[in-house]
């Protein structure tokens, strides 16, 4: 088995330094990222993989509030709060039971009044839906279920209009198997697009073992297997194979006329978006371009960085440079140290262990069948955030002042956070989410604490458990279908939650102290706190294995915000270094804890089910 990782040191380098930025001191040492390749696993949508730990907890972590600014991460992005729109879940307008991109724009001024910067909207691409829409029949045209081309101008004229940005989903690995380019790959007449998908050459001969379970028999008039993705439906695009095996013809390598007239294409796609209005996408599995055996399914998201794969996504972003500067592009990758390597200005870090370890353990809570265990985010207090932050640190060290992590705030592939967590355990993750480094995702619904429905729910367009439960109908208001349509119930996309208690929209702006009202609290600290830009300086101060609380500071110059966490139902305390020179803690967010101070060190003890968030002045 090959890797392709290299062992780097990553001590004192600090790449691309910004004015003002001194040299970075690595407080928890970081030494060298060595990684191998995972074992071939086939694994669903909503398992995670391995992400190697790096050990942090240094005995005496020092605040500097030094910082670099990752040199191409456009102004706008630096406190960036991002709200993920499910397109056909948000607001139906013209009453077919689907939310359309005239109920996206006709719910603008809502989002607006969230506090966000941006918005990323699911696909909302001509497809047959066998996935939702990532399964795409046509890269240029908006599906006629959610309206038309000029909607989708009209859509980023009116977010423009607002200071909104939007983010379109970049889909660049595969389309639909009605996509007319597969259509025309699966004949056994050779044409233009024969090699723009991933093909055997034989239906009788299996592929080699690495490949195993990802081709499909007996489709079209070729003589030969076509490669999927998840799903049958999802034909691989041919980004070529990094080392072709030579005993096997049908492997292109990555320079490949074919392979790189088809990449060609791909950037049409993204430019026609872009010209159109757009600012900027989210990458669907942005690491799974360039093939690599033994990597399958889930386990190309992360531990692949082909350059192969790399190099298309630097010739996007030198487009970006170029054309599009203050555009902004995140990838769903989850391993940062290859996304954020020139690549991408931010990587969602979700599919990895240790953010199931964050909030999704259980097996009851990440309906998957893969995990069991116990979330640090739970009442229980049976989780172990070390488990987290060892990971985290694995990635983020090496990636500062490159861009930014994103650990996303629920996802559409994932089991909604609310999912037995009521609004005040919500609000403790939010204060996690909101004061971590990076950029904040928000999924539509999460604001005003949406639940997960439960594991009966109907299935539908690729949507298994947990993914139905989690992409009902935004809830806005009581009466019918809570505002979301106005068709008869049973021509919903999805059914709305049925609890008498459901929360909506229309309910939590009319109580002050609502989830909704304390996100927006939140949110807003993100942009007006120095140290809670997306670079400033992230030092855990106190993370132990198996303990509560979790508390960090962040810090930008002199400017310095602690962070205290307890999510589990019981009082917990720490003591932890604190040499900064201002000798008063103003309170910001969540509830007053006890704190002492004894020279260096700060003592702080925090009932169960709380958070505080501190300035220091
Ligand atoms: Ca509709």
């Amino acid at each position: 088995m090959k890797t392709n990782l290299d062992r780097r040191k990553f001590f004192g380098k600090v790449a691309g330094a910004a004015a003002g930025a001194a040299l970075l001191k690595f407080s928890s040492p970081v030494e060298t990222f060595a990684g191998s390749l995972l074992p071939a696993s086939a694994e669903p949508p909503g398992s995670a993989g391995t992400i190697d730990p790096v050990p942090v907890g240094s005995p005496s972590p020092e605040i500097t509030g030094t910082y670099v600014i990752p040199p191409d991460c456009p102004e706008w992005t630096h406190h960036a709060v991002f709200y993920q729109v499910y397109p056909q879940s948000f607001y139906d307008t013209d009453g077919d039971g689907i939310g359309d991109l005239q109920g996206i724009i006709r719910k603008l001024d809502y989002i607006k009044s969230l506090g966000v910067d941006a918005v990323w909207i699911n696909p909302f691409f001509v497809s047959p839906f066998c996935d939702g829409g990532y399964d795409t029949a046509d890269y240029y045209r908006v599906a006629p279920r959610y309206g038309t081309n000029d909607d989708a101008r009209k859509l980023f004229a009116e977010a423009h209009k607002r200071g909104l940005k939007i983010l379109f989903d970049f889909v660049a690995s595969y389309t639909s198997m009605e996509h007319p380019w597969f259509k025309a790959s699966a004949q056994q007449e050779k044409g233009k697009y024969s090699n723009w998908y991933v093909w055997t050459d034989n239906v009788w001969l299996n592929p080699p073992k690495a490949y195993e379970g990802a081709f499909i028999k007996g489709h079209g008039t070729r003589n030969g297997q076509y490669m999927q993705n998840f799903y049958y439906c999802e034909p691989a695009l041919n980004y070529g194979f990094a080392s072709p095996d030579p005993g096997q013809k049908w492997q292109l390598p990555i320079d490949h006329p074919d392979v790189l007239a088809m990449r060609e294409e791909m950037k049409n796609v993204f430019r026609f978006w872009m010209d159109m209005g757009a600012d900027g996408f989210r990458a669907d599995m942005a690491g799974a371009l360039v093939k690599t055996a033994g990597i399958e399914g889930n386990q190309q998201f992360f531990k692949t960085h082909e350059d192969g794969t790399k190099r298309f996504w630097l010739e996007i972003r030198e487009m970006i440079r170029k054309r599009y500067p203050e555009a902004f592009i995140v990838s769903e990758w989850s391993y940062p140290i290859a996304a954020l390597d020139g690549c991408f200005h931010a990587d969602f870090f979700h599919w990895f262990e240790g953010y199931n370890d964050l909030f999704q353990k259980e097996s009851w809570r990440i309906l998957n069948g893969y995990s069991e265990g116990h979330s640090y985010f739970d009442v229980e207090g049976k989780g172990d955030v070390a488990f987290f932050l060892n990971r985290f640190m694995g990635q983020y060290e090496p990636t500062k002042g490159k861009g930014y992590i994103s650990l996303p705030l629920g996802n559409h592939d994932n089991a909604r956070l609310g999912n037995r967590r009521s609004d005040d355990d919500l609000e403790i993750i939010y204060a996690f989410g909101l004061t971590m480094p990076g950029v904040t995702f928000i999924y539509y619904g999460n604001e005003i604490g949406m639940r997960q429905m439960p594991e009966d729910w109907p299935q539908v367009e690729g949507a298994y458990r947990p993914r139905n439960g989690a992409r009902t109908p935004m809830q806005w208001a009581r009466g019918k279908n809570l505002g979301f349509s106005s068709a008869p119930a049973d021509r919903l996309y999805l059914p709305v939650d049925p609890a008498g208690d459901a929360p909506t929209v229309e309910a939590a702006e009319a109580d002050p102290h609502s989830l909704l009202h304390r996100t927006r609290a939140l949110i807003r600290l993100k942009h007006t706190e120095p140290a809670l830009a997306a670079y400033a300086e992230f030092v855990p101060l106190y993370a132990r294995e198996h303990t509560y609380p979790f508390v960090y500071a962040r810090a930008k110059g002199k400017d310095v915000v602690l962070v205290i966490l307890n999510p589990s139902g019981t009082e917990s305390s720490a003591d932890f270094p604190w040499r900064v020179p201002s000798s008063n803690l103003r309170l910001l967010a969540g509830k007053e804890v006890r704190v002492k101070r004894n020279s260096d060190t700060l003592t702080v003890t925090v009932p169960g089910r709380s958070y505080a968030i501190y300035k220091a002045t």
